[in-house]
């Protein structure tokens, strides 16, 4: 399409492409500039429903755009990323700075790796349709051993006792760190309506963030309730990062919970943006 691309209810008009191509361009060419004015579009606003807000960008930092992210997160000072695709399948440490590959494991051809959540000193890496869940020492990223995962893998999150799976559906499953058994399930809705195609999530100070597959919203979910919160809009960033729907998906959240910053990605996006949210 050259005259208009959908992005999730919005259209984007030719202009709106113009001006995400001179946005990438200005931040490709620019960084300190525009790290420094802190670029930001007003919320839009909305006449009843779930609040919407747009992140505030603070900063954009550089990411491999060949990486196919399917999860995302921060600790001690490093991205760690879970890389999907038959072939292409891999575990990587980053600089977040620099987006220098600091370690890394590459999967076997028939592995589509999926979600990555942290618990403790270890990584669980999940897989698509493999029904295997791998579990790495975080700090040396040798194997520990393995779960099987019935059903499709696709994002990861902990909320400090169990692990939050997603699985493309409106229902989050809850499972043991320990074994790995089962431990409940969550119904995702929004104004009664089931939020379908969770994908990548992260825990952020008691609530869920989930990216909703094709779409360049976040839902914010109150774990207790199951109910959407919150929208964070994320359809300015999608345009700056060169979004489009052949698969470079907005699908990426990490969170540093002891300095409150949150990063933004996607797949194949040559960006990680430092976003900033008005909660309240
Ligand atoms: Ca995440």
């Amino acid at each position: 399409m050259l005259g208009m691309h959908i992005l999730h209810g919005v259209r984007l008009t030719r202009l709106d492409v113009c001006r995400a191509l001179m946005g990438a361009l200005a931040i490709a060419l620019y960084p300190g500039l525009f790290m420094a004015a802190g670029w930001v579009e007003p919320a839009q606003a909305q006449a009843g429903g779930t609040p919407r807000v747009q992140p505030r960008i603070v900063a954009a930092l550089p990411h491999d755009s060949a990486s196919f992210v399917q999860g995302f997160l921060f600790h001690q000072g490093r991205f760690y990323e879970s890389r999907g695709r038959y072939g292409e399948s891999e575990l990587r440490v980053l600089d977040p700075a620099s987006a220098e590959v600091l370690q890394l494991v590459e999967l076997p051809d028939e592995i589509f790796a999926e979600g990555l959540v942290l618990v403790d000193d270890m990584l669980f890496q999940l897989t698509w349709k493999e029904n295997r869940v791998y579990v790495w020492d975080v700090n040396t990223l040798e194997p520990i051993r393995e779960y099987l995962l019935f059903g499709e893998g696709w994002g990861a999150a902990y909320d400090g006792e169990r692990i939050i799976i997603s699985d493309g559906s409106h229902v989050l499953k809850y499972y043991s760190p320990d074994n790995f058994a089962p431990q409940g399930e969550l119904a995702v809705f929004d104004q009664g309506e089931p939020v379908i195609l969770l994908n990548e999530l992260e825990w952020v100070d008691g609530m869920l963030l989930a990216n909703v597959w094709m779409s360049s919203d976040i839902a914010v979910i109150d774990p207790e309730s199951g109910q959407v919160a919150l929208w964070l809009d994320c359809s300015w960033l999608c345009a700056r990062a060169g979004w489009h729907p052949d698969g470079k998906d907005l699908n990426g959240i990490a969170y540093d919970a002891d300095a409150g910053r949150l990063w933004l990605t996607g797949k194949r996006w040559d960006v990680v943006f430092e976003v900033e949210v008005a909660w309240e």
